[in-house]
């Protein structure tokens, strides 16, 4: 029955989607329907967050408490605007748990299970392949010699970027052209410093980027206008973390403490009218936490 009312579900988006773009032209791909999720999957923040992998130690250690309230906020306003989340338990034993992006990637009603980088965090898909499989979507799970974390994919409508990272392989690369032959291509992008792809773009809508100032977010804007002619447009912001944000529906939700980045953002949304949402996320930064890390969303 689950099955039945999520396929129902897919094909109504599809529908209202050919619609909009009929009536409303190009102006209209701003909210289309691409960005419009059903399901919400989230993980709680386990005691144990303090242990979690960092590419540098924090300068103040993370506050446990504080960085449960600013999860549960970021949770709250998936909750506003997405029909159904999803709350997994947290695992203490795996500290990271709760950054469940990169646990899989879901395309359609195809969900791709990581073999993650970081063998600290091998094991938190479990329960995630566990529950998207109930939810009826189609399995595949990556092996060895693969790894993939979702934080390194960035996927447009059009393509899907992998970025090339000291998570992400060649071999997940390949796997995930065989994969999506047909349905997007798939482009490989090298991510020279940091964490993962997302850490220096991620997606306004399905032509606009935002992206990092900083040489990885350049290097990475030149790769994708060299290597496709899909005329994306790049915003770009002053504050690595700022450039990751997250679009759901019409709602933008970006990064607290930023107001360089902030203005920059808040003056596109307004363009496209698009409501914005500042979330403050100090304690999950200092996990290299962003803010699309904290789910997985689909229909
Ligand atoms: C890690 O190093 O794996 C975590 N501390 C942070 C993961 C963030 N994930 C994401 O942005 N997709």
């Amino acid at each position: 029955m689950q099955n039945l009312i999520r396929i129902c579900r897919f094909y109504f988006t599809g529908i209202f989607t050919l619609v909009t773009a009929c009536c409303f032209g190009h102006e209209a791909s701003t909210d289309n329907g691409f960005f419009h999720y059903q399901y919400a999957l989230v993980r709680e923040l386990p005691d144990s967050f303090e242990e979690s992998l960092k590419l540098n130690p924090p300068s103040v250690p993370i506050n446990i408490k504080l960085a449960k309230q600013q999860h549960e906020q970021y949770v709250n306003e998936l909750e506003k605007i997405v029909p159904h989340v999803i709350r997994l338990p947290a695992n203490p034993d795996h500290p990271d748990c709760n950054f469940i992006e990169d646990t899989a990637l879901i395309v359609g009603n195809t969900a791709v299970i990581s073999r993650m980088g970081a063998k600290e965090r091998r094991g938190e898909e479990v329960i995630v392949e566990d529950t998207l499989k109930k939810l009826g979507l189609t399995i595949i799970r990556l092996k060895e010699p693969s790894t993939m974390d979702g934080g390194d994919i960035l996927y447009t409508g059009k393509h899907l970027f992998v970025g090339l990272s000291h998570r992400t392989n060649d071999h997940a690369l390949l796997n995930l052209q065989n994969i999506f032959r047909g349905k997007a291509e798939v482009i490989g992008i090298p991510v020279i410093k940091g964490l993962h792809l997302k850490s220096v773009v991620s997606l306004f809508d399905e032509k606009t980027l935002i992206v990092a100032n900083n040489p990885a977010g350049n290097a990475v804007r030149n790769t994708i206008n060299r290597l496709t002619n899909s005329g994306y447009e790049f915003v770009t912001v002053p504050d690595d973390i700022a450039s990751n944000v997250l679009r759901i529906g019409s709602t933008l939700l970006i990064q607290d403490g930023f107001p360089q980045s902030e203005q920059i953002l808040e003056e596109l949304c307004e363009k496209r009218n698009i409501h914005m949402v500042k979330l403050h996320m100090s304690e999950l930064i200092k996990a290299d936490g962003a803010l699309t890390c904290g789910t997985l969303l689909f229909n």
